[in-house]
């Protein structure tokens, strides 16, 4: 787009790939994100001192911060998101239901206010029927949530999800919502320009997580027929449209087994899982969002797009999946990524990297086109086999554990899927034994690397390197 990226960094990314490869970087303070990443006055003066238009987010940190985009918008740049008028709307989850069920999107069973007394909930919960969930206000995201099996213990439960709601958000304002049983958990991204233009990117499939962190997402969703789409979709644009949103937005639902489909939360940001969107449809996400900011029309109309193959994404994390999965940290001595048609990676680590404590052990993203969804699975689990990672652990191994499950390949998976079938099958035996072969692969890629052995004992840590060099 013939614009000068400016990054900020911290003590800890003094050497990160985001602050050597921009064509410039301020640096913003400390390595806690306390002390950096989440200075809003900090970043906004370096956006000044670097001669900036406009700030992207990204994603985490600042990106859903209303305070922190009004600051923007009070400042006399332009923020590439949405307005803090949107976000703060979509941020009390009880009045996103309210406006919701308002412009006609389904909402999940449940209150639109927060509950007052324990009678109250009492009443609600015998009209929606048990199994319930406390949810607070100020939370999302996987955070906040309390089930109820029975009126017996709604009492006690109560009191902890307004008590743990004040610790957590510094608000106890909890509300109500019907259990919905092995769900999916589908989005649709939208989109928006000042001028009044929508458009929505059909949905991704993002029901494979582990406690509330996605790890495979796709698009699109086997289990959403034509039918199903169009009332999504259309869903999906009143609920953009109902708080005055302008730019990139993910409207987030439950899909029960029966394919009604449920609002759930909006996150009013780019998402980690935009690539496999961008893939289906050609779009740049991030091109247009700045396109937007800048005061331009949609570049597309809605009738131009349609769904174009078949796109996943893994994400990969320094995580240790003999060791619970606790993040891992130190120098990556060897890094290789894989390549080819249709394959992507959008990455901020490089051989000789620090993988630090300080933030979150996402190391990259590897997303994968093909014609159909057969062939996609084929070539991310290829591109997966040939993805080398040293000096950390990672959860590649999980990954291809997913790709090659059944209830995977068969699309039949809700958002219970790891849970349920990776306790019928753990890794750690095979990830806590390395054997001969790993010192041979470490000496190997040392050797290609011209590293020293760093301090995670020098062994390729992932078992499935091995099968290459087999
Ligand atoms: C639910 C639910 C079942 N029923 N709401 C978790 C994240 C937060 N955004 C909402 N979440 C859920 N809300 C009702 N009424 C199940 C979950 C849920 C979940 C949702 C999406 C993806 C993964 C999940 C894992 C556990 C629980």
């Amino acid at each position: 787009m013939g614009i000068i990226p400016v990054s900020v960094f911290s003590d800890a990314d003094k050497n990160a790939y985001h602050t050597i490869w921009t064509d410039e970087s301020v640096h913003i303070g400390g390595s806690k994100s306390s002390e950096s990443y989440l200075r809003m006055e900090k970043i906004i003066s370096a956006a000044k001192e670097a001669g900036a238009e406009a700030i992207h987010p990204g994603y985490g940190f600042l990106s859903e911060n209303a305070d922190f985009i009004q600051m923007v918008e009070e400042s006399g740049l332009v923020f590439i998101g949405p307005s803090s008028k949107s976000v703060r709307m979509m941020g009390s989850k009880t009045a996103a239901r309210e406006l919701m069920s308002k412009s006609g999107v389904p909402i999940v069973p449940g209150t639109k206010k927060g509950i007052e007394s324990v009678e109250e909930a009492k009443n609600e919960a015998l009209k929606i029927g048990y199994p319930i969930l406390f949810k607070a206000s100020a939370g999302g995201g996987g955070k906040g949530l309390k089930r109820v099996n029975n009126e017996d213990e709604l009492a006690d439960i109560l009191e902890s999800a307004k008590r743990e709601a004040k610790n957590a958000f510094g608000d106890d304002t909890v509300y109500i919502e019907k259990l919905i049983e092995e769900p999916r958990h589908i989005e649709v991204q939208v989109i928006s320009d000042k001028h009044g233009n929508y458009a929505h990117l059909f949905e991704r499939e993002c029901s494979v997580q582990r406690r509330h962190q996605k790890i495979v997402e796709e698009s699109p969703s086997t289990f959403i027929d034509q039918k199903t789409r169009a009332n999504l979709t259309s869903a999906a644009v009143s609920a953009a449209k109902a708080c005055g949103y302008v730019n990139a937005g993910t409207i987030e639902f439950l899909v029960d087994k029966n394919k009604n489909f449920y609002f759930l939360e909006m996150n009013t940001r780019l998402q980690v899982e935009h690539p496999v969107t961008e893939w289906i449809t050609g779009i740049d996400l991030v091109k247009e969002q700045i396109r937007i900011a800048a005061g331009e029309k949609l570049s597309f109309a809605q009738d131009e797009l349609k769904i174009n193959g078949h796109a996943i994404e893994c994400r990969i994390y320094a995580e240790d999946p003999a060791n619970n999965f606790l993040p891992s940290t130190g120098v990556i001595n060897y890094h290789k990524m894989p390549q080819g048609p249709g394959i992507r990676v959008d990455e901020g680590i490089d051989t000789g990297s620090n993988v630090s404590v300080y933030y979150d052990p996402m190391l990259s993203k590897l997303s994968c086109w093909s014609r159909n969804r057969e062939g996609s699975i084929a070539k991310i689990r290829t591109a997966l086999q040939n993805y080398i990672i040293s000096g950390v652990r990672t959860n590649i191994s999980l990954l291809i554990w997913v790709l090659n499950h059944s209830a995977f390949n068969s699309g039949m998976y809700d958002i219970n899927f790891i849970e349920k079938e990776y306790l019928k099958y753990s890794l750690t035996e095979e990830t806590s034994q390395p054997g001969e072969i790993h010192k041979i692969i470490a000496a190997l890629s040392r050797e290609a690397a011209k590293l020293p052995i760093n301090g995670k004992n020098g062994k390729i840590q992932n078992e499935w390197e091995l099968l290459k060099y087999d």
